[in-house]
């Protein structure tokens, strides 16, 4: 079976870009950026990533990019990132980025979307893969600072594919970015939103009403609500689950108690992906042995699960064509 997941060509729909960032790239371009990192060395930061809950995690995330200053810098994460999940056997990658994180501490957008272009393009050019844009915002910042972000990026706007909504989900609901969500599908561009992560499944219905998103991150407490899940399974909605992150942050106790597999019974459009790799004790490989040795899933339970994400990842018909 591990054999059969590692030369399954995986699609990953949820995995923003910065949590991919490994200690040891981060001790490098702490040492190229001249920055000191409150860790003495790799193991000791390993140490640290112990959460107990999401915004645990956050804390560390949004100090862990400080080391990410220069183009140089956007371009090595995304592309060590891609390298890797090439070795595991992924083909498309929708990657998640946070411009707002990167604006708050000085570095321009441009810095940002110059450097992960750049390695889109030059894997797309060289390995057989694929990178889907997510340009995601800050739930926990105002409102108003997104919609200014959005109109900033217009230049980008031809190259990304969506917007999202992620960090702090507890009392920002999904309401809060109606606005941000309208103007994106004004200028035509698709929408997904975190939901249902450590929030309530009431935070799911918003997104799809309010926000009109195509997909839901995460959304595996939408099982709390019979509604919720009988919505999801009408619309056909993709959710992006992400089963070691939830171990992580304690969405649930251990892997054997998540809802994948009822997820999977009720019907719903089920994908997997890894969310944070970097911080989550690994990338697509990883969760997809997880889930085998948890579940016992077959092999046909992959594929099908592969085939929901390549129905949904942001990417030509052309490519889609090739993938399935
Ligand atoms: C995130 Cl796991 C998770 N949830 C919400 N926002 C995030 N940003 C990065 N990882
Ligand atoms: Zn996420």
């Amino acid at each position: 079976m591990h054999d059969f997941l590692r030369q399954l060509p995986k699609v990953e729909l949820h995995l923003h870009i910065e949590g991919s960032l490994e200690p040891e790239l981060m001790f490098a371009l702490a040492q190229r950026n001249g920055i000191e990192l409150p860790y003495a060395n790799v193991q000791e930061a390993k140490d640290a990533y112990d959460f107990n809950n999401l915004q645990e995690f956050l804390n560390l995330y949004y100090q862990g990019m400080n080391v990410l200053r220069t183009e140089a810098d956007f371009y090595d994460l995304a592309m060590d990132y891609f390298h890797r999940a090439r070795r595991e056997g992924v083909v498309h990658i929708d990657m998640h980025f946070d411009p707002q994180a990167h604006l708050q501490r000085g570095v321009p957008l441009e810095v940002v979307m110059g450097g992960l272009l750049k390695a889109k393009q030059e894997a797309e050019q060289s390995m057989d893969f694929s990178v889907g844009m997510i340009m995601a915002f800050l739930r926990d910042r105002p409102a108003d600072e997104a919609l200014h972000v959005l109109e900033q990026a217009a230049p980008y706007w031809k190259l990304i594919d969506a917007i999202g909504l992620d960090s702090a989900e507890r009392d920002h609901p999904p309401e809060k970015f109606t606005s941000l969500f309208q103007r994106a599908k004004e200028i035509g561009l698709a929408r997904v939103a975190h939901a249902g992560e450590e929030g309530p499944s009431a935070y799911i219905t918003q997104a799809l009403d309010l926000l009109d998103v195509e997909r839901i991150d995460h959304g595996v407490r939408c099982l709390e609500s019979s509604d919720v899940v009988e919505r999801l399974r009408r619309d056909n909605v993709v959710l992006t689950v992400c089963p070691l992150s939830n171990v992580c942050l304690k969405v649930v106790d251990d892997l054997r108690d998540h809802p994948l597999p009822e997820l999977l019974d009720e019907g719903l459009n089920v994908t997997i992906s890894s969310d944070d790799p970097a911080y989550f004790g690994g990338g697509m490989l990883a969760n997809h042995v997880a889930c085998a040795d948890a579940f016992g899933w077959s092999e046909e339970v992959f594929d099908q699960l592969t085939r929901n994400a390549i129905e949904a990842a942001f990417v030509s018909t052309d490519r889609r064509t090739d993938l399935l």
